[in-house]
């Protein structure tokens, strides 16, 4: 499968945070950001996540990989505009837009209650559904919010250090040493969508509260169709930098257009649209 690392890279002398960040997702395939989120923005989110889990009722989920002690809220955009914040952070915007490119989309971005009892999560890749080659490019850069401390006693994340680099995603039976994710809240964990992982089990008796926040390259089709998903009106009130990333905008000036022009113009017809078309010369 590959050699595998033990540890993400510390950073050399000089090295901004996010470009500390990008060479260790790059090499190792993840990295731990501390101190990421603003704290009146982790106090938020937790509000307004706990209040969605009380309106929707949500329930458990109905197989082992949801976790059947813990409860997620998909679509998040459509139910509070405080998680507007969060795709668009720019400390963590800008990690994702270096492994990936400014015109990324975001994939999905779900919120993960998992309560005591939960058990690990079977290892998976986030870009498995793809069947892309690999080893290859990122084609995905996920980045799990930690909304209360993550620790290897309440289910913090388990990654196989390199993978990325394999060859191949994880099969029933495999059973690689893993590393469990540490952070305290306010912590941001970005890795490489190629990145064998899962959830932790989860032996506290406390809750582990988070956002996986999926991003994918501008050309892949998205985990959740947020084009159907998210109302016209909701999305014409979002920064441009959102909509965009939702998929109100085109991969190279061609791929998504309507009518040769950027789909943001359908919510704002003042939303710049230079298309490909336009860079064609006699
Ligand atoms: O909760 C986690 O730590 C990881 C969750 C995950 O990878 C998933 O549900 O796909």
């Amino acid at each position: 499968m590959g050699e595998v690392k033990r540890t993400a890279d510390p950073g050399g002398p000089g090295e901004d945070a996010a470009t500390r960040i990008v060479r260790a997702v790059r090499e190792d395939g993840f990295a731990v950001a501390p101190g990421l989120v603003p704290e009146p923005l982790v106090a938020g989110l937790l509000r307004a996540i706990d209040a969605q889990l009380d309106a929707l009722d949500v329930p458990f989920g109905e197989n082992p990989f949801l976790g059947e002690r813990t409860r997620r809220i998909f679509n998040l955009l459509a139910r509070d505009p405080v998680f507007r914040e969060v795709p668009i952070l720019p400390a963590a915007l800008a990690v994702v837009e270096a492994l990936l490119d400014p015109e990324c989309l975001l994939s999905s971005m779900t919120a993960i209650e998992m309560h005591p009892g939960q058990a690990a999560q079977s290892l998976h890749c986030d870009d498995g559904s793809h069947g892309l080659p690999r080893p290859g490019r990122p084609w995905g850069v996920v980045a799990i919010w930690a909304l209360s401390d993550f620790t290897r006693a309440n289910g913090g994340t388990r990654v196989v250090p390199g993978s990325h680099r394999f060859d191949r995603i994880p099969r029933r039976g495999d059973d690689p040493e893993t590393t469990a994710v540490e952070m305290p809240a306010g912590s941001v964990l970005f890795y490489d969508a190629g990145l064998w992982h899962g959830g932790g089990a989860n032996a506290s008796d406390a809750r582990r509260l988070g956002i996986v926040v999926n991003y994918c390259a501008g050309f892949l089709r998205q985990e959740e169709c947020q084009l159907l998903a998210l109302p016209r009106e909701q999305v014409a009130a979002f920064p441009s930098r959102l909509r965009r990333l939702v998929g109100y905008g085109t991969y190279r000036g061609l791929l998504g257009h309507v009518d040769r022009q950027s789909p943001e113009r359908l919510v704002d017809p003042a939303a710049p649209s230079e298309m490909v078309w336009s860079r064609i010369r006699r």
